[in-house]
């Protein structure tokens, strides 16, 4: 990615709300029309996705092309997944299900280099230009790469003052559903023991000067969301927009071939009208 796209999107999402969705979609023309259609960033879900490296690698392509920013939800933590997307180009890395301070300090590592860092080195690889961008310069680059980490479970926040005390973090995302189920309400993300855990996390990111970011799928929770100071909004799934908005245009369309419908039958009836006309 463009290191100007990439600090333009920070300084963007430091300020105000920026928006992107989940990609769910193989074929980077979603990723491509996303950015066209103006999205800060897009989240392309390896967790609940099919996606795999080749194609994943083509999705980030896709984004960089529109100048929407590539954040890859990885499936789980470990430290070679979370250096494979980066280094095959990713802007930032999304971890789900973070539960302890550690485990957050071990995701934040992952994708950092440096001294105590988890991440593996090496530059004959995408995000280095195959080892065009010299060494010191791709590994200061490569450290600028945000780090977003989901909290989305009963044992994170019975730990939350200790995992968003952890330097690295860009963005602590909540995940309404996963809450949800570890509740004990599965779905339920309106019910009000899911929706007062999730202010709860707010205001203690706020207190701390944390930046939140939460998945949102209709248009009043991303209001709520946005009154309440979610600054990195996930906005539904590329596939879902589109099924939405087919959706949409055939009830249109089923509503204007209704209409023409009546009007015909209406006009079947009028020739014996006319047929009854003294002209
Ligand atoms: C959740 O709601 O659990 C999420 O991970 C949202 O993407
Ligand atoms: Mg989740």
């Amino acid at each position: 990615m463009q290191t100007d796209t990439l600090h333009a999107f920070k300084r963007r999402l430091a300020s105000g709300p920026v928006y992107g969705p989940f990609s769910k979609a193989t074929d980077p023309a979603f990723v491509e029309a996303a950015g066209y259609a103006g999205f800060d960033f897009i989240i392309l879900d390896l967790e609940h996705g099919p996606a795999g490296t080749q194609a994943l690698q083509n999705l980030i392509r896709g984004a960089e092309v529109a100048g929407v920013v590539p954040i890859v939800r990885v499936k789980e933590a470990p430290r070679t997944l979370i250096g494979e997307v980066l280094d095959i180009g990713a802007a930032g890395v999304q971890v789900p299900q973070i539960s302890t301070a550690d485990e957050a300090r071990a995701a934040v590592a992952a994708a950092k280099f440096g001294a105590g860092s988890g991440r593996g080195v090496c530059r004959f690889v995408r995000a280095a230009r195959y080892a065009t961008t010299p060494g010191s310069e791709y590994l200061e680059r490569a450290n600028e790469a945000l780090v977003v980490l989901q909290l989305e479970g009963r044992r994170a926040l019975d730990n939350l003052e200790s995992i968003i005390s952890v330097s690295g973090i860009d963005v602590v995302f909540i995940g309404p559903y996963d809450l949800s189920q570890s509740l004990g309400h599965p779905g339920e993300v309106e019910h009000p023991e899911v929706v007062q855990a999730i202010e709860k996390i707010v205001r203690s990111c706020q207190a701390r000067g944390v930046t939140v970011g939460t998945f949102v799928d209709t248009p009043e929770s991303a209001e709520r969301g946005l009154a309440a100071g979610i600054r990195y909004l996930s906005y539904s799934v590329d596939l879902g927009i589109f099924t939405e908005a087919c959706r949409n245009l055939l009830s249109m369309l089923h509503a204007a071939g209704n209409k023409s419908a009546g009007n015909k039958s209406a006009g079947n009836a009028s020739p014996s009208s006319l047929n009854a006309s003294p002209n």
